[in-house]
């Protein structure tokens, strides 16, 4: 039996699993005792990670629609031939951008370089990725604040940590093995910042129940007390940040007394927090969804930020203002996409930038793109008007988890050619696919992905690919050799070569990675087999490999300090009124659900727990007064004008004039309008006003 260890491709935790295979077949999966992240802990996906594709409509040749409306198997030359020729007619047509593409933070970040290469270098289209519904806030914030999307943190730091501070985030759900690492912290205070009572705030030392989006006013107001009792390190403020003054004079009108009304939390119990965050030596904030989808995501990232840069809690260990992703190769797309920057970060216009990138990946400068993409949004938008008539799908579902995904519907009805690259030709988008394109799950590639901590970790194959089979790499590179890149491509040929090429794009730059190599993150058991964080320059040696960012007190901004960034607070444009007088929360449901339930409805049905129809939990006040029973399946019809079923679940988890619904049922997005941060352009999911209607009939 052969042993082969691998990083599990689901989410942002990057565990490592032992594939024990047999006669090309997987017998069993295991954590890795001994890596670095996850030390022999993993949760329900990552063990189940050889059964993708046992469930689900699987293809092993494209499909494409006939004009009757049926799908048809055809061959892979025809399918690159046909993309090609549809496309490029389309863009003759109608122009450059009347073509785009949406990826994923789910592929490893050569094929997402070589899709940004192909797409954004050669065919000048827009293309925008599932990440902007997740991590754009946190990644805004970070570029204003620090000078560079750099989250600080180390995993390790939550257990050097003496006070644990989660603000809209959900760990024992979403991250549980980094919840595990959290609680071999036995002495950490834990609170739990959420409207409700979320199975984290169960866990907790303390539960602040906020007010939905009370949050910025809630940290300004921390921030205000902690100035006012000169609880700040007035010393790290002026060597190492900018704007202070600023930012003290702003937080001067939020005050313990008038701040109740936004937060709902009393003055005792604020001006409590800022006693913890004071007495504490090492306190670290973690943020998630709960702060980055929103109208004031961003802003309240920084609130967090500057929180944590007033009171010195950052470049220290079991400190930092940190930002928890969500998918396994998030970081890997906002490096290394070519989406809303060049490969290894600079704008597109920036002609220092350009000239290194250029040169590193051995092209004329007018090869690269001009310009950062146009958003999601706006590429649905684009959809529905009709100026955008072709669209390409790879590894993501967004007819079920776009923001007012009906809407999401209707733009890919309008459009004249849709391409979707998914393992599953049955998803809710694939289904309506005009070209399917399959490709092969993670177990039979390779490729590099990028945990929350900056830690670069390798994706082997455990199995080998069947006859026809083709990995999102193969597929990307043969699209654009039928487009005609010719020599464009000499450079690209395999993973390796577009690992090769980012890491002379990475030079010099914060996400350094010139002294990683495939061998380093392949030589298990041996010293270097723990995955490598960022930065890891040309000659670099791995002694400390559980490093965090600005121990030296630099940041990437031209001064090198971090900047106080601030703002009014702003009302939700979409509030709840008399007529839908209750908020609809969203996230995640259960540890064993994955987003859209695509990718774990092949775990086996022995370990499913989780209901099969779309629900919420209601508070027992609310159900009594409504005179709703549990179980009994309602109706909510939110301020987007749109209608879903859900069974209720009757909880006191939730406020009485709450409701909270997971994000793996369709339903949920049929009701969340299309409302965004300003500066992100990330939706605002958790934030829906709507009314509840008894079912007729
Ligand atoms: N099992 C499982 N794990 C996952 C995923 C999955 O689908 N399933 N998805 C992964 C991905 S991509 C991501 S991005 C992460 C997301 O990880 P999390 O952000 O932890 O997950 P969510 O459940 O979306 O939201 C977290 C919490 O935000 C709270 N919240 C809502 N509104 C507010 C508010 O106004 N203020 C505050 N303070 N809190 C609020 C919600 O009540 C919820 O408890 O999870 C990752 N892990
Ligand atoms: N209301 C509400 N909506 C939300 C959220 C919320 O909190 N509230 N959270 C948002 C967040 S944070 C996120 S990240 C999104 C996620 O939303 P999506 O990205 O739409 O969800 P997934 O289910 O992860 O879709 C991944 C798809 O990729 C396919 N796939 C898996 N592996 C591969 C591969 O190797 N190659 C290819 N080509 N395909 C593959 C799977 O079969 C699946 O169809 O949802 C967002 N939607
Ligand atoms: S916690 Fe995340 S990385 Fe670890 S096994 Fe589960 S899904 Fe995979
Ligand atoms: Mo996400």
């Amino acid at each position: 039996m052969n042993k082969i260890q691998s990083v599990c491709n689901i989410c942002s935790i990057g565990c490592n699993m032992d594939f024990y295979v047999e006669d090309n077949k997987i017998v069993k999966v295991a954590p890795t005792k001994d890596y670095i992240v996850n030390h022999g802990l993993s949760c329900i996906k990552g063990l189940n990670l050889d059964k993708q594709q046992t469930k689900g409509e699987v293809v092993k040749k494209p499909l494409l629609r006939d004009e009757n409306g049926n799908r048809q198997e055809i061959e892979w030359e025809e399918a690159f031939e046909l993309f090609a020729k549809r496309m490029t007619e389309i863009q003759d047509k109608y122009g450059k951008e009347s073509v785009a593409f949406i990826s994923s933070g789910q592929i490893t970040t050569e094929e997402m370089a070589l899709l940004g290469h192909v797409a954004r270098n050669f065919m000048k289209i827009p293309g925008d990725g599932n990440t902007r519904q997740c991590m754009a806030t946190s990644v805004v914030a970070h570029k204003q604040s620090f000078g560079y999307d750099a989250p600080p943190y180390t995993i390790k730091d939550v257990e050097l940590s003496d006070t644990i501070i989660f603000i809209g985030s959900n760990p024992v759900i979403s991250h549980p093995v980094f919840w595990g690492r959290v609680r071999k912290n036995k002495d950490a205070k834990i609170i739990v910042i959420d409207p409700r009572e979320s199975e984290t705030a169960k866990s907790a030392d303390e539960w602040i129940d906020i007010k939905p989006k009370g949050d910025l006013t809630l940290l300004y107001t921390l921030a205000n007390v902690l100035i006012e009792n000169n609880w700040i390190d007035k010393d790290y403020i002026e060597k190492h940040s900018e704007g202070f003054e600023e930012f003290k004079e702003h937080v001067k009108k939020f005050t313990p007394e008038n701040s109740f009304e936004k937060t709902g939390i009393s003055k005792e119990r604020i001006l409590n927090l800022a006693k913890t965050i004071h007495e504490g030596k090492r306190v670290s904030f973690w943020w998630t969804m709960g702060v980055n989808q929103s109208y004031e995501g961003v802003t309240t990232a920084q609130a967090i930020i500057n929180l944590a840069v007033m009171t010195g809690n950052i470049g220290r260990p079991g400190t930092g203002p940190n930002s928890l992703t969500g998918q396994s190769n998030a970081m890997g797309s906002r490096a290394f996409s070519n989406t809303t920057g060049l490969y290894g970060g600079g704008e597109f216009q920036d002609p220092i930038r350009r000239k290194a990138v250029s040169d590193a990946l051995g092209v004329d400068e007018s090869v690269l793109a001009t310009k950062a993409t146009i958003p999601y949004n706006v590429i649905v938008e684009k959809a529905i008007a009709g100026e955008i008539k072709g669209l390409w799908v790879i590894c993501t579902n967004p007819r079920h988890s776009w923001a007012n995904n009906s809407k999401f519907k209707k733009a890919i009805e309008n459009l004249d050619f849709l391409v979707v690259e998914d393992l599953y030709a049955d998803t809710d988008t694939s289904q309506f696919s005009d070209l399917f394109l399959p490709s092969v799950p993670a177990i039979k590639k390779e490729g590099v992905l990028i945990n929350m901590e900056r830690r670069l970790s390798k994706v082997n194959p455990i199995i080998p690919k069947e006859e026809g089979e083709l990995t999102d790499y193969e597929i990307i590179f043969n699209i654009g050799k039928a487009l005609g890149m010719g020599d464009l491509l000499d450079n690209w040929k395999t993973p390796r070569d577009a690992f090769e090429l980012l890491k002379k794009c990475s030079k010099g730059m914060p996400c350094d990675i010139t002294g990683v190599t495939y061998e380093l993150l392949e030589n298990h058991g041996e010293e270097h087999c723990i995955g490598i964080q960022w930065p890891f320059r040309e000659n670099d040696v791995v002694h400390d490999n559980e490093r965090r960012l600005y121990e030296d007190g630099n940041y990437y901004t031209p001064s090198k300090k971090v900047k106080f960034v601030l703002r009014d607070v702003s009302e939700n444009p979409l509030a709840t009124n008399e007529e839908f007088p209750y908020i609809l929360n969203s996230g995640r449901g259960s540890i064993g659900q994955w987003h859209t339930d695509i990718r774990t409805r092949s775990i086996p049905d022995k370990f499913k727990k989780w209901p099969k129809e779309s629900y919420v939990y209601m508070n027992p006040k609310l159900a009594n007064k409504l005179e709703i029973n549990e179980n009994e399946r309602i109706v909510i019809e939110s301020i987007n004008n749109s209608k879903a079923e859900f069974n209720v679940k009757i909880s006191d988890t939730v406020k009485e004039e709450h409701l909270y619904t997971p994000i793996h049922y369709i339903e949920t997005n049929s009701l969340t309008p299309s409302v965004y941060d300003p500066f992100s352009k990330e939706p605002s999911y958790k934030t829906v006003a709507v009314k509840i209607l008894k079912k007729t009939s």
